[in-house]
């Protein structure tokens, strides 16, 4: 059972999970308007992944004897400076939700609740894998720069990402 506080915090991280989704996906769109079709089968992914961690947070609150209260969440922006700026902007928005994870443990800890803690664990690994591939690709693309030929073989790199649930 879930106290009431330890309730709220999970389904304002289970919004969260799907302000993300929403904001890759905004992404995607914006990539594949700007002909970068590997980067935006890469943000899909992102999404997809990103719907997979909502679901996780609806399930655990449910199996919790808890119901979810959805929305209203922001619009995510439309519109990227640049493919390294989304990136940038992915990991920033990440090491966001790697806060969040944390303090959401934080709390489950406080209270002594340690089925919460297990369910967060899942969490805190995936935290720590998503930052490092930001770090990984903003990496490359500041030594690629302005080059054309760099940015369509990253393009190439990013459109082999394929999900798996
Ligand atoms: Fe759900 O990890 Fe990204 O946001």
């Amino acid at each position: 059972m879930l106290s009431k506080k330890m309730a709220t915090a999970l389904n304002n991280q289970l919004n969260t999970e799907l302000f993300s989704a929403h904001l890759y996906l905004s992404m995607s769109s914006y990539a594949n308007s700007i002909g970068l079709k590997g980067a935006a089968n890469w943000f899909m992914v992102q999404y997809q992944e990103e719907m997979i961690h909502f679901m996780k947070f609806y399930n655990y609150i449910n199996s919790q004897g808890e119901h979810v209260t959805l929305g209203p969440l922001d619009a995510p922006p439309s519109e990227f400076p640049s493919l390294l700026g989304m990136f940038e902007q992915t990991l920033q928005h990440e090491m966001f939700i790697t806060r969040s994870i944390n303090e959401l443990t934080e709390l489950a800890v406080g209270e002594k609740d340690h089925a919460t803690q297990i369910f967060l664990q899942w969490f805190v690994t995936e935290q720590v894998e998503e930052e490092e591939n930001d770090r990984e690709l903003i990496g490359k693309l500041k030594l690629i720069g302005d080059n054309g030929y760099g940015l369509l073989m990253i393009d190439n790199e990013l459109g082999t990402r394929v999900f798996t649930p």
